[in-house]
């Protein structure tokens, strides 16, 4: 009997093994996913568990810094991420992910030549990411209250919006925000003081510091997702924020029919273009799950879905025949030529140069 139901107990503990092997070899029905917040049509994600039965556990940030972090850590349990440019070539440099299988991704012809020469300049080759989404940073603002406090001619496409105390001190009374991104908004302001925006050069850099000084006093907050709806419900008038976010703010506000109506401008002086790059981690526990999503993503139309809902530009060419026309069709979403040589592109900081600039940035948001 005793020896029989050891037998048993042997028997069970086996079959419990043979089946977690299997499982683990086929992996989970289920991909991690973590993106960027105000990113996605969540449809996307429902249709894609409709056709493969793979759930998508899907979760939102709103800065490269805190998926650096977790990306240099290792073990964040994500499947696929989606840093910046900039930010990928440091973590791919620091093995933070795999190569893509190009046997997996089937949809790799309708990628646009254009966008994947400049994103090689973060991922040579392209071996590492696709692109999801790139745009650029600039300014968001209420037109009433603008035109209220600063009159018709009130610079609404320059940088001395914002940088201009005297303008950032008369608009505080309606609310400034600003992304808390310094890797964005330095080179904005070196852009401002006739720089070149992707100096690497710490003493250039540090000019920087008291124009954002002076402005901080009537910066209500730094922060970079909170003024999608503060501008939608009017609570602020001017955002330093990314192009689609602020076009989603002006959907909304319209959608509430509140009278709110908000606009979004390139800088003269020159804005940022980026590239949001979906990449799977090296430890992803999914990857073929990772790379069926990505995939799955790279499709024409669901590409087009996307862009259609967050108001950014994709680097998928083949899914420009889906576009609305208010998203192929406008030129703060996709640039025409003389727009574009208004945008420059940066590349990562250098570590030592990096730890300078996050100093300087605490400095900017606590004032010491
Ligand atoms: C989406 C913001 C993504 C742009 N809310 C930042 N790269």
């Amino acid at each position: 009997m005793k020896f029989g139901s050891i037998q048993r107990g042997a028997a069970v503990a086996g079959f419990a093994l043979a089946a977690f092997a299997t499982a683990a070899l086929a992996e989970d029905k289920v991909v991690n996913v973590y993106n960027w917040s105000d990113y996605i049509d969540e449809s996307i994600l429902e249709d894609f568990t409709k056709e493969t039965g793979i759930e998508v556990r899907y979760d939102v940030f709103d800065s490269n810094e805190l998926l650096e972090t977790k990306m240099l850590a290792g073990g964040s349990g994500y499947d696929v991420v989606v840093p910046t440019g900039t930010f990928l070539s440091r973590q791919i440099e620091a093995g933070a992910f795999q190569k893509l299988d190009g046997d997996k991704l089937t949809n790799g012809d309708n990628m646009w030549a254009d966008i994947e020469d400049r994103t090689a300049a973060y991922d040579p080759d392209n071996a590492y990411s696709i692109n999801y989404m790139w745009g650029t940073t600039g300014i968001g603002y209420n037109v009433a209250k603008v035109e209220e406090i600063l009159g018709a001619d009130a610079p609404v496409d320059s940088l001395a919006l914002i940088f201009d105390p005297d303008n950032a001190e008369a608009l505080a009374e309606c609310g400034i925000h600003v992304l808390d991104a310094p890797t964005e908004i330095i080179p904005a302001a070196l852009t401002y003081l006739g720089f070149d925006p992707d100096s690497k050069d710490p003493e250039v850099i540090a000019k920087t510091e008291s124009v954002l000084m002076d402005i901080r006093p009537h910066v209500q907050k730094f922060h970079s997702s909170e003024y999608i709806n503060a501008l939608a419900n009017g609570d602020i008038c001017v955002a330093f924020g990314w192009s689609g976010d602020v076009l989603q703010a002006r959907d909304r506000a319209a959608e509430a029919d509140n009278g709110v109506e908000i606009a979004y401008s390139i800088p003269k002086e020159g804005a940022l273009m980026w590239f949001d790059q979906m990449a799977i981690p090296t430890d992803a526990p999914n990857p073929d799950n990772a790379h069926a999503f990505i995939d799955y993503i790279m499709r024409p139309e669901v590409m087009a879905k996307a862009s259609n809902y967050v108001y950014y530009a994709n680097g998928n060419k083949a899914s420009q025949e889906f576009l609305n026309d208010d998203v192929i069709g406008d030129t703060a979403i996709y640039p025409d030529e003389d727009t574009i040589e208004n945008l420059y592109s940066v590349t990562a900081y250098p570590p030592k140069v990096n730890r300078r600039v996050t100093r300087l940035w605490t400095k900017v948001k606590t004032g010491q």
